[in-house]
């Protein structure tokens, strides 16, 4: 048996370090690198059975090319060699007729690796082919960050062993960050409190000494009813203030009288006093840490409400001190990523479609219309907002779709050509983390599963078939992997030679960085005056005609629409709607049974669970599931959200939805 390290993959903060071992080309179990500095040698449940999902029954292991009709799922095995002759042609008659602007590429995070994941942007550049905006995550919250802090790095998580106030604010850490529960067990042998601020009691609230359940997309209001007592009571700090932070006095006269705690509480549903109790815990901690979540950022004003709780840490100084301030993402900027995407071979003034707006995209667009779909390490039937517009896109018999993929997703069973993919225990890359600061090169472990390539392979390949010369696409990806290393920012000889043999490097921060602040004034700019906005306020999000706020968030046992091929993690997750006891009551529905949460895009069907953790007036479901796991087997969550933009960036607001709830009669849909 031979152990080799390797790197999760998956869309994930905590970028696990892993020890694969293998045996006759093939995975028998997976391990966590206890060598790894954040992950420590644990993993979720997810990764910890890797080889069911590498040699899943359920993997896609040649070529097809559809027999049935669109959607139908009858597909039939070809060559490597007819399946890209087939789409190479297919394009040089879409490009003769329509221009190259009508193939659409769709690709976001089935791998993180910086080579495999951003190679395709190079191939679509080239070809000339309409431009994805690829913000469905979370630009959002990085637009909030920077209006407050520039381009400032995030703090280490480890910062958090040495805090004695740790916020989770909209963040699930035991789906979606479990590795910070280290630290935070660490800072809590230290005497340090936890507090979870979210919309419904998750499975976090047990790190959590006081829970605070606010209203959906009210959290930036929230923010300022803090800031109004901290500034009403005195409770800053004001040295800090002084020299390091733009625009307190602003804030606190033009903004800050707007938002009492008893105007705060009717935008939150939080109690006045809690408010009160909340700021004055909070200036009392000598070293308070706020880890904020990408939930938040999901709705209409997630930029402004991130960047109004960015400000908070700037009030108290919490920066100043060892384990204080605010954390939303790490960037290590180690490797230049245009290497591998290209810039340079962008056609200026091709149009750019919005990931989120491809509902529409699909269907509506004009001159030319989208012809060609390919889709690469994503699965847009699943995981965009409006699936029945998406899905509506994709049964059009005049679309040409191309799926490369590990497993027969829903958007696969829509495509007119599927090409099998690789794991990345497969295929070489390079990762970095946006949870941490430790990056890794990975190797392959086993030769490919069946004729599965990986994602640069297939670009290789589509590149010669459409008589692209460039020297770009005849390199190796660890030819590529190698340039970026070699032009790394940052690191040592020594961790050169430990990334090479695939250790887990982290990368140093400088020693002041946290009291270095990188925006234009040198200062915490509370006042921007670049924004429209220069001052943060409270936005209200869209909300729709419905009753109940609809929250659709992530189960530890699945990573977005990621590893609905493992019967062993969906059975955990059967598909609930949780609604509190009053709801319920009020509708007359019973624990158990089927219901359909519905709104004007769609409808779709779960189990219902009763609880007290989910407030009245809003629902929750966790993970997105492919079609075939819901009652109905009809549609998956995102037939519910929306495909309108948050205020900034253009990111997407899954969060900012409204459904309403009615009983189903046994199978009587
Ligand atoms: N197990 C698992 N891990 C994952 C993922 C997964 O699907 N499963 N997805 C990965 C990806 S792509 C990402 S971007 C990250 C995202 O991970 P997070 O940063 O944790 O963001 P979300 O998962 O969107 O939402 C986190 C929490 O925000 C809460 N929330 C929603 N609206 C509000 C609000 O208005 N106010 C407050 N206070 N809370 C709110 C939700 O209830 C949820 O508990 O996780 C990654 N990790
Ligand atoms: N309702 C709702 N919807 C959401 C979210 C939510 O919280 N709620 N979260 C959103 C967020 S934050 C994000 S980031 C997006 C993520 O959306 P996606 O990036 O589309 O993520 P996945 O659902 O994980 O789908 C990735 C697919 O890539 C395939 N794959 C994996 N590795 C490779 C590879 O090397 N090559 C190829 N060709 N394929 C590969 C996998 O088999 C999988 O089917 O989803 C969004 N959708
Ligand atoms: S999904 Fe996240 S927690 Fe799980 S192994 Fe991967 S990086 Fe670690
Ligand atoms: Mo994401």
């Amino acid at each position: 048996m031979q152990i080799s390290r390797s790197v999760c993959p998956y869309d994930c903060p905590d970028t696990c370090g892993l020890l694969i071992h293998s045996e006759d080309n093939k995975v028998i179990k997976v391990k966590g690198d206890p060598d790894h500095p954040f992950t420590r040698g644990t993993l979720c449940p997810k990764m910890a059975h890797y080889e069911k999902t590498i040699h899943s029954p359920r993997r896609i292991l040649t070529p097809l090319i559809r027999r049935g009709p669109k959607g139908s799922g009858d597909f039939y095995p070809v060559s490597w060699n007819d399946a890209i002759k087939l789409i190479t042609q297919k394009w040089q008659d879409i490009i003769a007729k329509c221009g190259a602007e009508a193939i659409v590429p769709c690709s976001y995070a089935g791998t993180m690796g910086l080579a495999q994941r951003n190679c395709g942007q190079a191939f679509f550049y080239r070809l000339g082919a309409s431009q994805l905006d690829r913000t469905i995550c979370s630009p959002a919250k990085g637009y909030g960050w920077k209006a407050v802090m520039g381009s400032t790095p995030g703090p280490n998580p480890n910062e958090i062993q040495r805090s004695d106030l740790i916020i989770l604010w909209g963040i699930n850490a035991l789906a979606t960050n479990i590795h910070i529960t280290h630290d935070i067990d660490i800072a809590k042998q230290r005497g340090a409190k936890v507090w979870v601020i979210d919309t419904y009691e998750t499975t976090a609230a047990k790190l959590a000494d006081k829970v605070f359940i606010t209203r959906p997309g009210s959290d930036g209001a929230l923010a300022l009813g803090i800031m109004h007592v901290l500034a009403g009571k005195n409770l800053v700090d004001g040295d800090f203030i002084k020299q390091y932070v733009q625009g307190y006095d602003e804030l606190v006269k033009e903004v800050l009288p707007h938002y009492s705690p008893e105007s705060v509480s009717t935008i939150t549903g939080l109690d006045p006093d809690v408010i009160r109790e909340m700021a004055s815990l909070y200036a009392r901690a000598n070293a308070s840490f706020i880890r904020l979540g990408s939930g938040l950022s999901r709705y209409g004003n997630g930029a402004m409400t991130v960047r109004t709780i960015t400000c908070l840490p700037a009030l108290v100084g919490a920066w100043s001190r060892p384990g204080g301030g605010i954390l939303c993402s790490t960037s290590s900027n180690a490797f230049d990523v245009s290497l591998v995407t290209r810039d340079d071979f962008k056609k200026s003034n091709t149009r750019v479609v919005n990931i989120n707006k491809l509902g529409d995209a699909l269907n509506e667009l004009d001159d030319p219309p989208i012809m060609s779909f390919y889709v690469y390490h994503s699965n847009p039937a699943n995981v965009l907002p409006d699936q029945n517009k998406v899905l509506k896109g994709l049964a059009r018999e005049d679309l040409f779709t191309v799926v490369h993929e590990r497993f027969m997703t829903d958007t696969a069973q829509y495509a007119d050509v599927i090409l099998p993919a690789t794991t990345s225990v497969e295929h070489g890359d390079l990762y970095s983390s946006y949870g941490n600061y430790t990056v890794q090169r990975a190797y392959p472990v086993i030769a490919p599963v069946g004729e599965a390539k990986a994602n640069w392979e297939v670009f290789s390949l589509l590149a010669a078939g459409m008589g692209f010369d460039d020297d770009y696409f005849h390199q190796s990806v660890d030819e590529m992997i190698d340039k970026m290393i070699e032009r790394n920012k940052g690191l040592t000889g020594s961790q050169l030679e430990s990334l090479k043999a695939s250790n887990p490097v982290e990368v140093m921060l400088p020693d002041n960085y946290k009291m270095t602040f990188k925006t234009i004034s040198g200062k915490i700019e509370i006042l921007n005056p670049s924004e429209a906005d220069p001052l943060p306020r409270y936005l209200e999000p869209y909300g729709d005609q419905a009753p109940f706020w609809f929250i659709n968030s992530p189960t530890p046992y699945l990573l977005n629409s990621s590893f609905n091929e493992r019967d062993d993690l969906t059975s955990r997750t059967k598909v609930f709607l949780m609604m509190n006891p009053a709801d319920a009551a009020a509708k007359n529905l019973q624990d158990g049974q089927e219901v359909a949460a519905f709104n004007e895009r769609g409808e779709v069907a779960f189990y219902l669970k009763i609880t007290n953790k989910v407030p009245a007036g809003v629902v929750v479901t966790e993970g997105v599931l492919w079609n075939e796991s819901y009652p109905g087997k009809k549609r998956s969550v995102n037939a519910l959200t929306s495909q309108r933009l948050t205020d900034k960036a253009n990111g997407s607001t899954f969060y900012d939805v409204k459904v309403d709830v009615k009983g189903l009669e046994q199978n009587g849909r």
